[in-house]
């Protein structure tokens, strides 16, 4: 299965008995992390692929399979361990999407990711319906920024028994930037998550296959986000694998001043110090830049080898 190489790719090139070389020999015992049916080397890129109108040209179905199909493979050659397929827009503000609108553009992709390209496919996506249907096209994992809340989603994915991240949000996509508010944003999302963690223990859900997420930049303002990542190693301690996605996200935008095409040494860097602060999973756009970022991050979280 797909996997992320983070391991240092220095060790032909290195004597034996060298520190870089003791280290190497560390790092193949990089830890694996198994959900279900996958299998992969964490910390991992998770490599967003979005079908929304805005994300490819419209030149007719065919066209736009195929260009997706293009970008899924060029994640994977640059070392995804996930390929994330939605066809939801997710941003702050954007209008729900109905369930044949969404199935129509996202079961050509996964179909065609699912039977060619050697990575995992999660499907992005709340809808019990889509769950099902991406599923029986290939989708090995799903992706649920409203962690199964929807009517039926819990059951669908009870019955299905694959990998799921529970993502933390507070309010909707439409409306949850209006004035998110909390008393201690991490205890609440720790909370939340907990209770998320034992509803699908209670519906029979194998805990092994649960990801849990804490939502940056939904219904989160600034500094909520920032509290969040300074504090992210809290939410290891609920016993299940962390993901986390920051990428070219507004908050970074507001930190830099960057537009979101300027956003990519920004969002490098968030993929790494949530690295070091405990996620397992980067959630991001831009694949290869985060991979070679997330090797020297795993060295030098690995540094104690060299003394
Ligand atoms: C779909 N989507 C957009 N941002 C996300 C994030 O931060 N985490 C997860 N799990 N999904 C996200």
């Amino acid at each position: 299965m797909g996997k992320c190489p983070i391991r240092s790719p220095l060790s032909s090139q290195l004597d034996s008995n060298s520190p870089q070389s003791r280290l190497e020999r560390r790092s193949n015992d990089t830890s694996m992390l198994t959900l279900g049916s996958i299998r992969i080397e964490v910390p991992a890129v998770m490599g967003i692929l979005n079908v929304t109108p805005d994300s490819f040209s419209d030149g007719g179905k065919f066209a736009v399979r195929d260009a997706a199909l293009r970008q899924a493979d060029s994640m994977a050659a640059a070392g995804a361990a996930i390929i994330d397929i939605g066809g939801e827009s997710t941003r702050p503000g954007a209008k729900d999407i109905n369930e044949q609108e969404e199935l129509d553009r996202v079961l050509p992709v996964v179909e065609a990711v699912a039977a060619s390209v050697a990575v995992p496919v999660s499907i992005d996506t709340s809808k019990p319906v889509v769950m099902r249907a991406a599923v029986a096209s290939g989708a090995a994992m799903i992706n649920d920024i409203r962690a199964l809340q929807e009517e039926g989603a819990l059951s669908a994915v009870t019955e299905l028994q694959i990998p799921v991240c529970l993502m933390h949000m507070q309010g909707l996509p439409r409306t949850m930037q209006h004035s998110p508010e909390y008393s201690d944003v991490v205890s609440e999302v720790r909370s939340f998550l907990a209770a998320r963690i034992s509803a699908c223990r209670e519906a029979g859900l194998a805990e092994e296959l649960l990801i849990v997420d804490p939502g940056f930049g939904f219904g989160k303002t600034v500094q909520h986000n920032v509290e969040l990542l300074a504090n992210l190693r809290q939410l290891r301690d609920l016993g299940r694998p962390v993901l986390a996605g920051l990428s070219r996200k507004s908050t970074l935008g507001v930190l830099t001043g960057r537009d979101v095409s300027e956003r990519l040494p920004a969002s490098i860097a968030a993929a790494v110090v949530t690295v070091m602060q405990g996620a397992d999973i980067v959630r991001v756009h831009d694949v290869g830049e985060t991979v070679d970022a997330l090797r020297v991050a795993a060295v030098v979280m690995e540094s104690d080898t060299l003394r």
